[in-house]
């Protein structure tokens, strides 16, 4: 059996929970389709997604087709739950990204089609709601190949727009102006099909020809093929889900290897009970099987980047034919809903993970807030409750500060706040507030440092050598750790040691923020070998541990640090805001006064549209005071788009543990 884990993205509303009901129904597996406005979809199942009208958390469906088993994955659009796509993206063999026929490319659209592109996904579109008012396929195609990427190929040509009578047709495979475009595209990225198509080849325009290289393609992520339709009405579906089944690739895993799988998606069951959504790569996990989970570096927590102890899986649920039925097995290709692992955490590797995986491919959140109970009781179910939710979402990031005892969590914005409060009260009985919502800003290293400590030389306290020089990376490379000391000129748990310790000091630099961008190497290594006194046994106060390693390395790394220099970059988003042309001599200035940039502004009839970038800090302020400028018909749509530097005086971060240097104090007294 054949399996395709497919992926629905799209900004926020564009159709993709209506687009799975849809498909279901498409595929027999429900006869009547549910609504997003009544309620009742599939996907949508948790009580606050019904209320809202707005997927939270994604969610799997399956479905039969032609011999293939189509496993859907259906996720929130609002960028305040990126970090559920973000999960979904390492285990897609495919994805359609539906755009809004009515509202076009926005700028979710553009975040996600860049993110797939760059994992090469291979991916599909999809212009829903030809049947809504203001509908214009052909506008949505040019502005996909202007905004998106140009190695697209309209698949077909609508008619009726914006009417209930909207429909599709897809091209004949040997339709003449189809064939010639696509040629075109595929020419565009591929220097032998170029060739042979400006010979004159007539084999390349056959219908047999460009139907297999656009499949080939596509399975490459080098081209999209775009449909469109009306998840409501059901048009354009068939050609769509012909696309889907002729057009993605399946998966390719090997049954026979070691088991290897990702979880996705952590829920709790009736009793509490954790089950763990794991799409598996290679071979497969039966019930009672104990398996090593893997925790990514870097993601935090106790297992960070080291196995935890393999715990046993007590119960297996395999998607298909629409359902999650009990099986005693789950293989490669397969996604398994498990039971038994407690320790997992979204992200975490099933048994041996996949090489050069990324964790990873959005930015990670922009606000982080103190959560208060309401009842100073509380204080400590809050603590249980918020860990609970950092397994399902480990990027919230709970943390304590050591000094006021305060939790914080990082939030993406307004809307997961609710969320979260809601959740809160809702599933925990606590009421929440939040006090101090702030930016979660940046550090990038600015110059090149280096500082190291001798072993047995004052005032270095402890039993290691560690220097450490630090420089500025490319963007987008995070933490880097490489040697230029030998190998083996020192046991490997100690090198662990400073390489754990360095990205555990880096998450709070100069100023307090998070530390990127940033190449550490390693310039000097020493430590005293195991001593033994006349019995021979292990003496600690004589040779080095792990601990002089890991106390020492925040001193030195902190040394170098100071002297490279940091600069603190604040989150900018790119907006899209749309308003009566009569207001924007009020919207811009207010823009402007903001911190905002913009630098498009198009007027079209009695509206305008102005774009550009405004820092993430002052995006809520903009919607608060938009209907007040616009006489409440504007509109703002806005994803973050880069790190800009900080304008006027860098912000400080409290640290949420000591200091360094405090420790540094307080070891000497110990250890001498
Ligand atoms: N007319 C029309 N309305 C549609 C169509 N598809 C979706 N809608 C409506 O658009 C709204 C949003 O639809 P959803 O399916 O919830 O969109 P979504 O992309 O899943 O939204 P999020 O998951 O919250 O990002 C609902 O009111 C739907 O009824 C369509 O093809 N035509
Ligand atoms: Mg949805």
């Amino acid at each position: 059996m054949k399996l395709l884990n497919l992926g629905i993205l799209a900004h926020v509303d564009a159709g993709k929970t209506s687009l799975t009901e849809r498909l279901l129904h498409t595929a027999g597996v429900i006869d009547e389709i549910g609504s997003v406005d009544a309620g009742n979809t599939r996907t949508d199942s948790l009580d606050l997604e019904r209320r809202r009208g707005i997927t939270i958390k994604s969610a799997v469906v399956s479905f039969e087709l032609d011999g293939v088993t189509v496993n859907l994955i259906d996720t929130p659009g609002h960028p305040d739950f990126i970090a559920e796509v973000e999960r979904v993206l390492n285990v897609l063999d495919g994805a359609v990204l539906v755009v809004s026929a009515v509202e076009g490319v926005q700028a979710q659209t553009r975040v996600l089609m860049r993110t797939l592109r760059r994992l090469r996904i291979p991916t599909l579109l999809f212009v829903n709601k030809l049947d809504r008012g203001g509908a214009d396929a052909d506008r949505v195609y040019a502005e996909i190949a202007e905004k998106l990427t140009p190695a697209v190929v309209a698949m077909g040509r609508a008619y009726d727009q914006g009417t209930p009578r909207a429909g599709f047709v897809a091209y004949e495979p040997d339709d003449e102006a189809f064939a010639t475009t696509a040629a075109e595209v595929l020419a565009d990225s591929d220097d032998a099909f170029l060739a042979a198509y400006v010979d004159g080849d007539g084999d390349v325009l056959t219908a047999g020809r460009l139907r297999h290289e656009l499949a080939a393609r596509t399975a490459r992520a080098g081209v999209h093929p775009v449909f469109a339709g009306s998840a409501i009405t059901g048009v354009g579906i068939d050609a769509l889900v012909a696309g889907i089944r002729d057009l993605l690739p399946t998966a390719d895993g090997d049954p026979d290897a070691p088991a290897s799988g990702e979880v996705f998606k952590v829920d709790r069951g009736p009793g509490g009970e954790k089950i763990a959504y794991v799409r598996m790569f290679d071979g497969s996990v039966h019930l009672r099987d104990r398996l090593p989970v893997v925790r990514p570096a870097g993601t935090g927590g106790a297992a960070d980047g080291v196995d935890a102890p393999g715990s046993k899986v007590t119960g297996i649920q395999v998607f298909e034919q629409g359902a999650a039925p009990t099986r005693p097995v789950v293989r490669a290709g397969q996604i398994g809903r498990l039971t038994g692992l407690a320790g997992v955490r979204i992200g975490d590797t099933i048994g041996v993970p996949r090489p050069g995986r990324a964790t990873h491919h959005f930015a990670p959140p922009t606000l982080e807030t103190v959560v208060v109970p309401v009842r100073r009781s509380d204080k400590g179910a809050l603590h249980l409750a918020l860990t609970q939710l950092a397994e399902q979402d480990p990027l919230i990031n709970l943390r304590q500060d050591d000094v006021r005892q305060e939790l914080y969590v990082s939030l993406y914005g307004e809307v997961q706040k609710e969320v979260v409060a809601t959740t809160l009260a809702e599933e925990y009985g606590i009421e929440v507030e939040f006090a101090r919502t702030s930016v979660i800003c940046v550090e990038r290293p600015t110059g090149k440092g280096a500082a190291f400590d001798l072993i047995g030389t004052d005032p270095n306290p402890y039993f290691a050598t560690v220097g450490l020089r630090v420089e500025p990376a490319r963007p987008g490379s995070g933490v880097s750790f490489g040697l230029d000391v030998e190998l083996g000129s020192m046991p490997p748990a100690f090198f662990t040691a400073v390489e754990e310790t360095v990205k555990e000091t880096l998450r709070q630099g100069l100023c307090g923020w998070e530390v990127i961008d940033i190449a550490v190497f390693m310039t000097h290594s020493g430590y005293y070998a195991r001593q033994s006194h006349s019995h021979g046994t292990f003496d600690k106060s004589m040779s080095s541990t792990a601990g002089d390693f890991r106390y020492l390395t925040p001193l030195v790394l902190m040394a170098a640090l100071r002297q490279a220099g940091t600069v603190v970059y604040e989150p900018a988003h790119r907006f899209h805001l749309e308003c009566p042309a009569d207001t924007l001599t009020a919207v811009v200035p207010a823009l402007v006064r903001l911190g905002g940039v913009p630098d498009s502004q198009q007027v079209r009839g009695s509206g305008a549209v102005v774009e550009g970038e405004i820092p993430a800090a002052r995006v809520h302020e903009l919607q608060q005071q938009l209907p007040g400028l616009t006489r409440g018909e504007g509109m703002l749509d806005s994803a973050f788009e880069r790190y800009q530097p900080v304008r006027g005086p860098a912000p400080t971060r409290a640290r949420t543990d000591q200091n360094p240097l405090d420790r540094r104090e307080y070891l000497r007294v110990v250890k001498r």
